[in-house]
């Protein structure tokens, strides 16, 4: 990767490449946890984690939210001119990438160059004009697209849903904006395509056809993945659940959800799951269940990285900071194959009130931290105690004689039933829960 890529002007002033220094320093700008190429378990920290800047929170988002305008203004953004505006957003977001020494970035369409009123061919043109530049930045600097998405929610033209749309239309028009977004990432060489289908669902039943809309939605992902494989695109398209918000019933709520839907509909070879951290915890779900729901079907692509607030029902899209949780993610990553393509994607913002630059960076190294430092932790944990032979042992009466027959499917309910009546009855086995929290608590 280049040392540090500036553009015609320096954003960041004041700040240089970002380094690890280990834990006792008390640098701010310095990773303590974070060493790339620190290998823990046979593969360096940044070949598990592939970190990931998202464009939309890092370099667009302003703070606003429902109660008023956002109070960052950032200098990048403040030419009149569109072009001249995405290119110094764009320059800013290479700076930070390459100071912060992340080798990965995720946008939408609309992050890398604004839509407002344009139509689709001149947003087209808009489109191809910052993807040369951006293209020319990852080649100068070897920073590397990790997803490509199109925003099919923010535009009031898919108040009704884009792919679920009832009006073929806007079903059409959302066709043209993810073909936009497909051309844009195998340009950019993005190893990975992500749907979120954040109005993708409905408000009342009273005016929706469930049925037809979760049909309009598959023979969309499946117009979609196959104009990406004539476009000679090889990598995985993700699928990221989220319960609610937008909508209030949105189609893909969890990752068993999601996984069912890709298996009824044909799509499980060619689509993954991109979970979120804030939205496991929005439908309900701890993080490590959904995780541990997609390793198990094969279905783990990749992860956005944030946590949500446990008092306020909303995607508050904070930065991870909570390393008993985190360990609980990296024993589940080590203990399976990681991620199938994707890495951590940061789908997180600064607060509000954090208007200083240098908050965005210190949120970034205070998540990389964090996650460096929890698969540390798993590491010791899965080789040092006896976590996973405890829950193993759990399991121990299936390993052989009945129990055994039975998980190979050679037992009937009736020779359930004989064994039982000719056994004692079960005993009380301890379920050792609070151990097992006490356990991870003593590795921290
Ligand atoms: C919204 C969300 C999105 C997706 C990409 O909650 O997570 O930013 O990650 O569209
Ligand atoms: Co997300």
């Amino acid at each position: 990767m280049a040392e540090v890529l500036i553009g015609s002007e320096e954003y960041f002033k004041g700040i240089g490449k970002i380094h690890f220094e280990g834990k006792d320093s008390k640098n701010n700008l310095a990773f303590k946890f974070y060493d790339p190429s620190q290998t823990v378990a046979g593969k360096s920290m940044a070949d598990h984690f592939k970190f990931a800047v998202a464009y939309w929170h890092s370099f667009c988002n302003t703070g606003n939210d429902p109660f008023g305008d956002g109070p960052k203004q950032y200098p990048w953004d403040q030419s009149s001119d569109i072009l001249t505006r995405a290119k110094n957003k764009a320059d800013a977001a290479f700076e930070f990438y390459t100071k912060l020494g992340v080798n990965y970035f995720c946008f939408h369409d609309v992050d890398l160059v604004d839509e407002g009123d344009a139509d689709l061919s001149t947003y087209r043109k808009r489109l191809d004009e910052i993807t040369d530049y951006t293209k020319a930045k990852m080649d100068a600097s070897g920073v590397k697209l990790l997803w490509g998405t199109a925003n099919l929610f923010s535009h009031p033209r898919y108040m009704n849903g884009a792919s679920t749309n009832p009006d073929f239309h806007v079903v059409a028009y959302a066709g043209a904006q993810v073909k936009n977004a497909i051309d844009a990432t195998i340009k950019l060489g993005g190893e990975n395509y992500v749907f979120w289908g954040g109005r993708e669902g409905y408000m009342s039943l009273l005016n929706t056809d469930m049925k037809r809309e979760l049909d309009h939605m598959a023979q969309f992902l499946h117009c979609a993945k196959d104009y990406a494989r004539n476009q000679g695109f090889t990598g995985t398209f993700f699928i990221e659940p989220k319960p609610m918000e937008p909508s209030k019933h949105q189609y893909d709520f969890d990752a068993a959800t999601v996984i069912g839907f890709l298996r009824a509909y044909g799509l499980d070879n060619d689509f993954k799951l991109n979970l979120e951290t804030n939205h496991a915890t929005l439908a309900n779900h701890t993080m490590e269940h959904e995780i541990q729901v997609a390793v198990d079907n094969n279905m783990l692509g990749s992860m956005d990285a944030n946590r949500g607030d446990y008092q306020n029902g909303w995607d508050t899209d904070q930065f991870p900071v909570d390393l008993y949780e985190l360990t609980q993610t990296c024993l589940i990553l080590l203990e399976s194959d990681g991620f199938q393509g994707g890495g951590i994607n940061f789908d997180a913002k600064t607060r509000r009130n954090s208007t200083d630059l240098e908050d965005l960076f210190i949120a970034h190294i205070g998540g990389m931290d964090a996650f460096a430092r929890a698969m540390l932790i798993a590491e010791r944990i899965l080789e040092e105690s006896d976590y996973k032979k405890i829950r193993k042992s759990r399991y121990s009466t299936f390993d052989n004689g009945s129990g055994a027959e039975f998980e190979k499917g050679n037992l009937s309910l009736n020779d359930l039933s004989k064994i039982a009546h000719s056994s004692s009855h079960p005993s009380l086995i301890s379920g050792k829960q609070e151990m097992l929290e006490y356990l991870i608590n003593q590795y921290i």
